[in-house]
């Protein structure tokens, strides 16, 4: 290449590209791709080559050559990169694939996680309710302002609005303080005569202790049909309870105040706990409030769509996180957010 000018040097580094582009679309794998390297940008590689034969090029075309020289390495290092990229995406996308075949006849370790408290028993009151004809139905944890208040027959400014403040988004919309905001969304959805229950996560601004969390479950249910009575709510009751305790327990039915039921009722059950002689666990009352429940009122049958001098019903609302701490024995309902494992996977289904 002695005394080459840029014109050729132009052409020969034009060959050197085609002979590396056309090199580079065979290599399948990464040693394919170092050997490339080597070749071409390697210390005895072409380039390499080039630039000892540049000391031989005339003093006022040095220059020109140089950077043509320096462009073809740039375009080899350019496309050595984009290939790399190729293959390393190429390897991903494989390994993605095989993991992806799963084999469920390999044996399952037991050890390997438990439930929580409240799923297991949010599993069991369903399985109970469900045997018993009523849908299971989910629904959203925010809702708005017409759902959680004002179907259920609480208007802007009333007074029971104060007992469950929340957290309201930007929007307007807020995160549901009881499961009762999806009564109306169930009776549109079905009509009457309907029977469901519907558990969820709710909200409230409140301060904690070892029976308040500020966030916590619930668990709803609606029965709605012909000449409901306060009698079939408190068999169903009593039979979710027993199902549950599978042993004699204490509950006292009071009057309660709901705008959504009329009339309306406070079912306690005696602290599991302490046994009724007052611990931190029922605040010292020996009693702790489990699932007001009361008759449907008739403006929130007409606000779902149902007729209120056809159908009657009942609504409870069970508090599912205080069930599981008087089913389990768990004395401060904090554990149960705490995500403390120690203590979450000691039990069982049943
Ligand atoms: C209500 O939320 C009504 N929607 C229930 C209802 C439904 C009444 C249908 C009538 C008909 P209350 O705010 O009392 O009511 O909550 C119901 C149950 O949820 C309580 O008895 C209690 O068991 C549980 N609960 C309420 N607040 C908390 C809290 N901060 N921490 C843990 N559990 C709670």
């Amino acid at each position: 290449m002695a005394g080459e000018t840029d014109c050729s040097m132009l052409e020969t580094t034009q060959k050197i590209r085609e002979k590396f582009s056309s090199l580079l679309s065979e290599v399948k794998s990464s040693a394919d791709l170092d050997a490339l390297r080597i070749e071409f940008l390697g210390k005895k590689g072409q380039i390499a080559a080039l630039m000892t034969n540049l000391k031989d090029v005339a003093a006022d075309r040095k220059k020109e050559a140089g950077r043509i020289i320096n462009e073809a390495k740039q375009f080899i290092e350019e496309k050595l990169r984009e290939k790399n990229d190729e293959l390393i995406a190429l390897e991903e996308k494989r390994q993605i694939d095989a993991a992806e075949v799963y084999d469920d006849t390999l044996p399952v370790d037991p050890g390997l996680g438990s439930y929580h408290p409240i799923t297991l028993i949010q599993r069991e009151v369903e399985e109970i309710f469900s045997s018993m004809g009523f849908y299971v139905e989910d629904y959203s944890e925010i809702v708005d302002d017409y759902h959680c208040f004002e179907a259920l027959n609480i208007p802007k400014h009333h007074p029971a609005r104060d007992m469950q403040d929340t957290y309201y988004l930007d929007n307007g919309q807020l995160l549901k303080t009881h499961t009762s905001a999806a009564q109306n969304y169930i009776m549109r959805k079905y009509g009457a005569p309907v029977r469901a229950v519907f558990p969820g996560r709710c909200f409230r601004n409140e301060s904690t202790d070892a029976c308040h969390e500020n966030t916590f479950f619930q668990l709803e249910g609606i029965m709605i049909d012909r000449d409901i009575s306060i009698s079939n709510l408190i068999y169903f009751m009593k039979t979710m309870l027993s199902e549950v305790f599978k042993q004699d327990i204490t509950v006292r039915l009071r009057p309660g105040f709901f705008p959504f039921v009329e009339p309306g009722f406070e079912l306690d059950i005696k602290c599991t706990i302490c046994g009724g002689v007052g611990c931190p666990s029922c605040k010292n009352s020996g009693w702790l409030e489990l699932c007001p429940c009361g008759m449907i009122h008739p403006n929130v049958l007409r606000a779902g769509g149902i007729d209120p001098e056809e159908y009657t019903g009942f609504a409870f609302g069970l508090g599912l996180t205080r069930l599981a701490m008087m089913k389990y024995g768990i004395k401060d309902i904090r554990v149960l957010n705490s995500g403390n494992l120690r203590a979450l996977s000691q039990f069982i289904d049943g």
